[in-house]
């Protein structure tokens, strides 16, 4: 029985949440067994590193500490919701995974790639997902719309939005670059599109998957553990 792993990228306020909750309840409507979970986060443990990360007081926090504390929260989430997950055949929808490491700590905060893809493998326990959604939109756009959300400005404002225009466009950068480099399983989506566009190209690439029988996630591809 092998599961589907779809996770969702791209830069703040992309809309990458929006489609994963709309797919979430279509695919919910067509009685599918389906897991949401999102990067950072997740799990317990995951939680309480989300806060440490996103706390716009930890200013200071040095880069590779940083690094270090996505990792950990993504191999807890792996061991503990992902892997489980795929293993009985459901569909987990991650909000993030691995590659916002390569975009943000490696093309962003400039961290070595080759580094960042021997923790990704090691905190990801080698998954790697059947599919990835890239939602691309030009960073001013995407912080415009993140600022116009309608909560306070304290919980708007997480340490990372605050970066400087430059880090969201080498974050980009480096998303396209991913894109380029794995065209098979990293799909790039126009986001200036509407909603209800986008929603619908992201059916029907994942209505196909379902179709397929063959998946890097399943169990017996990969080694688990
Ligand atoms: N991070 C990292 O550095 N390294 C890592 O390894 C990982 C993460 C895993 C938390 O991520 C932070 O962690 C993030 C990267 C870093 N940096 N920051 N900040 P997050 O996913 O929790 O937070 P986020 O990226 O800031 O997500 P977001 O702001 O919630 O944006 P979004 O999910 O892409 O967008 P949205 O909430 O779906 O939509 C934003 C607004 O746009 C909303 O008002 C929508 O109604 C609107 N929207 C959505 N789609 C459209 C379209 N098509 N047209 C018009 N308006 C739209």
């Amino acid at each position: 029985m092998a599961g589907l792993f779809i996770t969702f990228e791209g830069g703040e306020g992309s809309g990458k949440t929006t489609q994963l909750k709309g797919l979430l309840t279509h695919l919910r409507a067509e009685g599918r067994d389906v897991v949401e979970t999102r990067d950072p986060g997740g799990t317990p443990i995951g939680k309480q590193i989300r806060s440490l990360l996103l706390n716009p007081a930890n200013g200071g926090m040095a880069v590779v500490t940083e690094l270090f504390l996505y990792e950990a929260s993504r191999a807890q989430l792996v061991r503990e919701v992902i892997r489980p997950a795929l293993a009985v055949g459901r569909i987990v929808l991650c909000d993030r995974f691995a590659d916002s490491t390569v975009a943000y700590q490696g093309h962003g905060r400039g961290l070595d790639l080759g580094l960042i893809a021997r923790l990704n493998a090691l905190a990801a326990d080698g998954l790697r997902p059947d599919l990835t959604v890239l939602l691309d939109l030009d960073p001013e756009a995407g912080l415009a719309r993140v600022g116009q959300r309608v909560t306070p400005p304290a919980e708007r404002h997480d340490r990372i939005e605050g970066e400087v225009l430059g880090f969201h466009q080498r974050v980009r950068a480096g998303y396209l670059a991913i894109a380029a480099a794995e065209p098979d399983r990293v799909v790039r989506l126009d986001a200036l599109h509407g909603m209800a566009e986008i929603e619908e190209l992201i059916r029907r690439r994942v209505e196909g998957l379902l179709r397929s029988p063959v998946r890097p996630s399943g169990p017996g591809i990969l080694a688990s553990g």
